[in-house]
């Protein structure tokens, strides 16, 4: 049985159809014009030539966010949904219906997104290291390991509460409870 769910298109919705085009139509021509070898998808390489990336010091974390595990090339498909967790949330959206999927860009899958930046091995937990070394890559070269050192100690102990010396997802959602992600985690790749 097929059912049929009835689309009300009032000037409304038809507007954001029109946006929601004009976005992908621009995504589109910045991803060809990023396809120097012209095969319909991105390198490692091609990413790094975008400047906001290539300065960024998580710069080449959130390259790899774009490839999939063993993958060395991304598709079209696969560029739009890593970039969406990096759209800024727009007023409409937030009214969204609740029962809805959760966009790509909402908070807490922004705060998921960030958390895998640092989470470097992948075992669900930000360890004392992973942090130092991310830490490292924020500040460069102008801050002494003893510096850094107890940077990343005072993070652990104010977001560990189970005690266990790493950050859980859960304990990095408290720690960034009042840090506007939304904002700090949009990048403009359109310009
Ligand atoms: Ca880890
Ligand atoms: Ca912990």
């Amino acid at each position: 049985i097929v059912k049929f769910r009835s689309t009300r298109l009032n000037s409304e919705t038809l507007s954001q159809v029109k946006q929601t085009s004009g976005r992908i139509t621009r995504l589109y021509s910045r991803f060809t014009s990023l396809d120097k070898g012209e095969n319909g998808t991105l390198s490692r390489e091609d990413f790094q030539r975008i400047p906001e990336l290539a300065i960024n010091p998580l710069g080449d974390q959130i390259i790899n966010a774009f490839f999939s595990e063993g993958e060395d090339q991304v598709n079209f498909r696969g560029f739009m949904r890593t970039l969406a967790h990096f759209q800024p949330i727009e007023d409409n959206e937030k009214s969204k219906d609740v029962n809805g999927p959760e966009p790509l860009n909402s908070r807490s899958n922004k705060l998921h997104f960030a958390f895998r930046l640092y989470d470097l091995d992948k075992d669900d937990k930000i360890s004392r290291d992973e942090l130092l070394q991310v830490l490292r890559m924020m500040v460069g070269v102008n801050i002494s390991d003893e510096q850094l050192d107890s940077i990343a100690d005072r993070t652990i102990q104010e977001a560990d509460q189970d005690r266990d010396s790493a950050i859980s997802f859960t304990e990095f959602i408290k720690v960034l409870e009042k840090v506007d992600v939304e904002q700090k985690m949009s990048i403009r790749f359109l310009h």
